[in-house]
């Protein structure tokens, strides 16, 4: 099943210089980028990202992660480009994350673990709006 899915190199895979890495793996998986661009997230759309979390108390942590410096966002099709995805970003947590697994290869926290992927088709479409709200 064709379908899309929306996928950030956080500022810590950024930073590191391990985008063209990371973005070279979703396309031998066979995924096609579809949008990409470099964003200096406004903490606004942090929020807005990230709003099932917003009464965790690691919240405030997250948005100051994820605009702490620039990240690329990207929109991927492909066959079940939500689960591939996901397979190949690994576990939330990278020290659960299998080896192989974007997480499991190079993080080691779970703060700052190298990758977002849509978790369904529904926050797909939710996440699409927000990084991409111009097309
Ligand atoms: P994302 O792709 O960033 O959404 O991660 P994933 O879907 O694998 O995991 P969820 B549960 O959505 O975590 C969102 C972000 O919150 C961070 N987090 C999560 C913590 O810092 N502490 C925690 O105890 C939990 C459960 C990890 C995720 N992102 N980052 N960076
Ligand atoms: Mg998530």
């Amino acid at each position: 099943m064709a379908e899309k899915t929306l996928i950030l190199v956080k500022p810590d895979a950024f930073a590191r210089n391990l985008t063209g890495e990371i973005l070279a793996r979703f396309e031998r998986k066979g995924l096609t980028i579809e949008a990409l661009k470099l964003v200096h997230t406004p903490r606004e759309t942090a929020e807005t990202h990230y709003a099932e979390h917003a009464e965790r108390p690691f919240f405030g942590e997250l948005v100051d992660f994820i605009t702490s410096g620039p990240l690329v966002a990207a929109i991927l099709s492909g066959n079940d480009a939500i689960k591939a995805s996901r397979q190949l970003i690994g576990a939330t947590n990278p020290l659960e994350a299998a080896t192989g697994s974007i997480r499991g290869d190079f993080a080691t926290l779970v703060g700052e673990n190298m990758v977002h992927g849509s978790d369904s088709p529904e926050s797909a479409e939710r996440e699409i709006g927000i990084w991409f709200p111009e097309l």
